[in-house]
């Protein structure tokens, strides 16, 4: 990381996280100060109702110039978060990281070395990687591969695990991806993948440690369910309407906000 020219921005969307927030964003300033490259570190509450805030609000005045915070004012989900986060950051490469520490930062470098080898534009950490490490349970790692699965037959895409927590991007495939999409919300990292593919951008897999924090995941049944449902709602506008390529259509006629309208 030390020779990377270019900057890179770590975007972390937060919600509710305010047991792991403050170790989260020093071990990842630590990380990435060591790495030695130029780097910002932009976290975003999204309306959390506990003490996120103001325990970022605290660091931000700890880190004047790495650390930079933004907030929703209501909860608006990861999706919506992380597309409001990335208007505000200024690097060539982004990182998106969960804030629950449940990925340690260091594998940021990973994901480094296989966008160089691969020549690649996007790299995602996968939990079904073969040199990936997981520690979580057996019933997750079935959804997990039974959502591969669902995936695989719908879209064809060439990755085992889209839902991971840690990704990679040039910030040129957000800058041309993020306009395109409707953000749905269960299905946002799907939604973002499918649209970079399907515009010819590369994607690899990097393997991962993951070390769950959470004594229980706020993964419920009502979420798997919901994933379902726009993961399927996603295939309908990719393959049947095929909203994506008009909606770029009306965008460059700048009339993208009636024809969603339209389509609402
Ligand atoms: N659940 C949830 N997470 C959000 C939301 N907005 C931002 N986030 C952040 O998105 C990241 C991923 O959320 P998690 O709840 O950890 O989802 P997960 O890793 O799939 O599930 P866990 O097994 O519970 O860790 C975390 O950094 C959250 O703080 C939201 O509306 N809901
Ligand atoms: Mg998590």
């Amino acid at each position: 990381m030390k020779t990377l020219q270019e900057k890179v921005s770590v975007v972390m969307p937060a919600y509710n996280e305010a047991g792991h927030i403050a170790a989260s964003v020093e071990e990842t300033i630590r990380t990435f100060r060591e790495f030695g490259c130029s780097w910002e570190l932009l976290v975003i509450d999204d309306g959390s109702s506990d003490a996120t805030y103001e325990i970022l609000c605290g660091l931000q005045k700890k880190y004047p110039g790495e650390l930079i915070v933004k907030k929703n004012p209501f909860n608006l989900g990861k999706g919506r978060a992380l597309k409001k986060a990335f208007r505000y950051t200024s690097g060539d490469f982004v990182v998106f990281l969960d804030a629950d520490m449940d990925l340690h930062p260091i594998q940021v470098q990973t994901l480094f070395d296989i966008l160089r080898l691969d020549n690649a534009d996007i790299v995602i950490g996968s939990k079904l990687h073969p040199n990936s490490r997981v520690n979580y349970p057996l019933e997750r790692k079935i959804m997990s591969f039974g959502y591969y699965l669902l995936v695989k037959l719908l879209f064809g895409l060439p990755c085992h695990d889209t839902q991971t927590g840690i990704k990679l991007f040039k910030s040129e495939v957000l800058r041309k991806v993020f306009p395109r999409i409707l953000v749905k919300q269960f299905a946002f990292d799907l939604e973002l993948l499918v649209n970079a593919h399907h515009l010819g951008y590369k994607i690899a897999e990097a393997p991962i440690v993951l070390n769950p924090q959470r004594k229980y995941t706020r993964i419920g049944s009502r979420a798997v369910f919901a994933t379902t449902q726009d993961t399927l709602a996603v295939f309908y506008r990719m393959r049947i309407l095929k909203y994506y390529d008009r909606i770029d259509y009306y965008r460059r006629k700048g009339m993208a906000k009636e024809f969603r309208r339209m389509r609402k």
